[in-house]
């Protein structure tokens, strides 16, 4: 699909009044990005993948991270931020030369509203229709299907993606906000609320394990954990990040070490220190099945403690 251009974003979405801001302008690799202002964050937002590029609560350190050697180019992924795989998570079940993490945080998502909301938030949704792909996209996903996206940008971040079922027969999705959380330093980095769940472990062969404790990094982690729809909290010792969810059954963790980073090259130097991938999903065995005509929402929310 087609920018709209700028200033027909601008005519149609922005508003400004007092300290509250939203307005768009062209981002890095000539991709329209939209720009929050509100007295509890900021927030930008790239409408390629409407895809989360920074979250910084009043008083709080970027949320949010983005490698320093991430690419940004029309139709390509990139490397931070909230990027939404959708229709399905990781490899694709039946072809391998499909994009990994589905087409939707390549493709760039229509603002259908945006809205100044009383409680000094920010409310913005943005709009994937299947049918306005084009048509390699659409021979990868063959049913007429809508993905909303509504967030709301404040003291907490709250993401809300809800899948439509516009064909006539059942669909099988697989989704996950992979979120590149901000941490100071990965290796003082605990993760909670995953204790004694079982995992599919990717660097050994998607083996099944069970979690003994909290999660600590020391080496790659790339898990899909199973039937974990509980809140999650990344401590990181500066602050606590929680994340509460509804609608996902499964959680990836992810944090590539040192290696895999070197062979991916947009991770940055020492990136892998700063990063961890929290992703609140439906993946692997927690699938989701949509009837016709039905719809399925995931819904994630942030919140930041200092400690
Ligand atoms: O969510 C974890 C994961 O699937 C990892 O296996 C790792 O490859 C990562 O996502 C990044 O994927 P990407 O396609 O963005 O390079």
């Amino acid at each position: 699909m087609k920018s709209p251009g700028i200033e027909h974003l601008n005519n149609s979405f922005s508003f400004q009044s007092g300290n509250h801001r939203l307005y768009f302008k062209t981002g890095k690799g000539d991709i329209p990005v939209v720009e929050i202002q509100n007295e509890q964050a900021s927030a930008s937002i790239s409408l390629q993948g409407a895809h989360v590029l920074s979250w910084i609560p009043v008083g709080e350190d970027e949320v949010i991270w983005v490698s320093d050697a991430a690419t940004f180019t029309q139709g390509k992924s990139l490397r931070g931020g909230i990027p939404i795989c959708w229709p399905w998570f990781g490899a694709h079940e039946n072809n391998v030369a499909y994009p990994a993490h589905g087409f939707a945080r390549t493709s760039l998502w229509q603002v259908i509203h945006t809205q100044p909301l009383p409680t000094g938030e920010t409310q913005i949704t943005f709009k994937l229709e299947t049918s306005q792909l084009d048509q390699d996209m659409q021979a990868m996903w063959p049913h007429s299907t809508v993905a909303e996206y509504r967030l709301t940008i404040g003291k907490t971040l709250t993401l809300e993606l809800t899948t439509f079922n516009h064909s006539d027969q059942s669909i099988t999705i697989g989704q996950a906000l992979h979120t590149y959380f901000s941490v100071d330093d990965v290796t003082n980095t605990t993760v909670y609320g995953l204790e004694g769940k079982d995992y599919l472990d990717k660097p050994d062969s998607f083996k099944r394990k069970t979690q003994t404790g909290p999660i600590t990094f020391n080496t790659e982690v790339d898990r899909v954990y199973v039937q974990t729809p509980d809140d999650i909290i990344i401590d990181n010792k500066q602050r606590k990040i929680i994340i509460k969810k509804q609608g996902s059954q499964s959680t990836v963790v992810w944090n590539p070490w040192q290696q895999v980073a070197e062979k991916m090259g947009d991770l940055g130097k020492d990136g892998y220190l700063k990063m961890l991938c929290v992703e609140s999903a439906n993946a692997a065995e927690d699938t989701i099945s949509i009837k016709a005509g039905n719809s399925y929402k995931l819904l994630v929310i942030y919140t930041v403690e200092g400690v």
